[in-house]
C-alpha cells in the first residue's frame, strides 16, 4: 500500500514538474517578446515605416507587390504618405493604415495599390511623407550615384527583404537580401 502511495506521489510530482516547466517556457517567451520591443531604436514621436519586402520579377502570374513594415507600437495612418518608383509619378497611399509592428501589402495593377513597374534589372523605390522621403531602396543596376551599394536583383520568383525586419542602415547590399516570399508576414532567413 505504501509502494503505491509513493508511486503516486512520484507520479504527481513528474506532472507538477511538467506543467511548471511549460508555464516557464510560455513566461520567459513573453519576456523575450517584450525586450524586443523596448530594444527599439524606434520612438513612438517618430514613426518608423519601411519598404521591407520587394518582389519585382514574379513567378507565373503573381502581380509585382512591395510590402511595408511598421516598427514602431502604434497605428499608423498613411494618409499624407506617398510611394514612388524611379520615374518619379508619386502614388498617394491615402486610405490606407498600417498596424504597429504590422505589414502593408501593396500590389500593383490598375485599381490596386500602384501601376508603375519595378524593373527587374533595376530600379529604386521612395516612401515619402508630406514629400520627405522615409525610406528608399535600389536594387540591381539602378544609378543612384551609388551602385555598389544596391540591393541584389532577385532571381524570378524570388523577394529582396530586410532581415531581420526593419532593419536599415541606409546600405542597401546589408540591409535586403535575396529571400523566399513572405508578403505580409516576417521576412524569412534566406
Ligand atoms: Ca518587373
Ligand atoms: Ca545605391
Ligand atoms: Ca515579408
Amino acid at each position: 500500500m505504501r509502494k503505491i502511495i509513493k508511486l503516486l506521489f512520484f507520479i504527481l510530482a513528474v506532472l507538477f514538474i511538467n506543467v511548471s516547466s511549460t508555464r516557464s517556457f510560455y513566461v520567459s517567451k513573453g519576456e523575450i517578446n517584450n525586450n524586443t520591443f523596448s530594444t527599439g531604436n524606434w520612438s513612438s514621436n517618430d514613426p518608423k515605416i519601411t519598404i521591407n519586402e520587394i518582389y519585382p520579377n514574379p513567378a507565373a502570374d503573381d502581380p509585382e507587390q512591395i510590402e511595408l513594415y511598421n516598427g514602431s507600437n502604434q497605428n499608423i495612418d498613411l494618409s499624407n504618405w506617398t510611394i514612388e518608383d524611379g520615374i518619379h509619378s508619386p502614388k498617394s497611399l491615402s486610405g490606407k493604415t498600417i498596424i504597429a509592428n504590422g505589414f502593408l501589402i501593396l500590389v500593383k495593377g490598375s485599381g490596386a495599390d500602384f501601376t508603375f513597374g519595378l524593373n527587374n534589372d533595376g530600379d529604386i523605390l521612395i516612401l515619402k511623407q508630406e514629400g520627405e522621403v522615409k525610406d528608399q531602396v535600389s536594387w540591381g543596376d539602378w544609378g543612384d550615384g551609388n551602385l555598389a551599394d544596391n540591393a541584389p536583383n532577385p532571381l524570378k520568383g524570388k523577394s529582396i527583404g530586410r532581415y531581420p525586419d526593419g532593419s536599415d542602415t541606409d546600405f542597401d547590399l546589408l540591409d535586403l537580401r535575396e529571400m523566399n516570399l513572405s508578403m505580409g508576414i516576417a521576412n524569412i532567413y534566406p
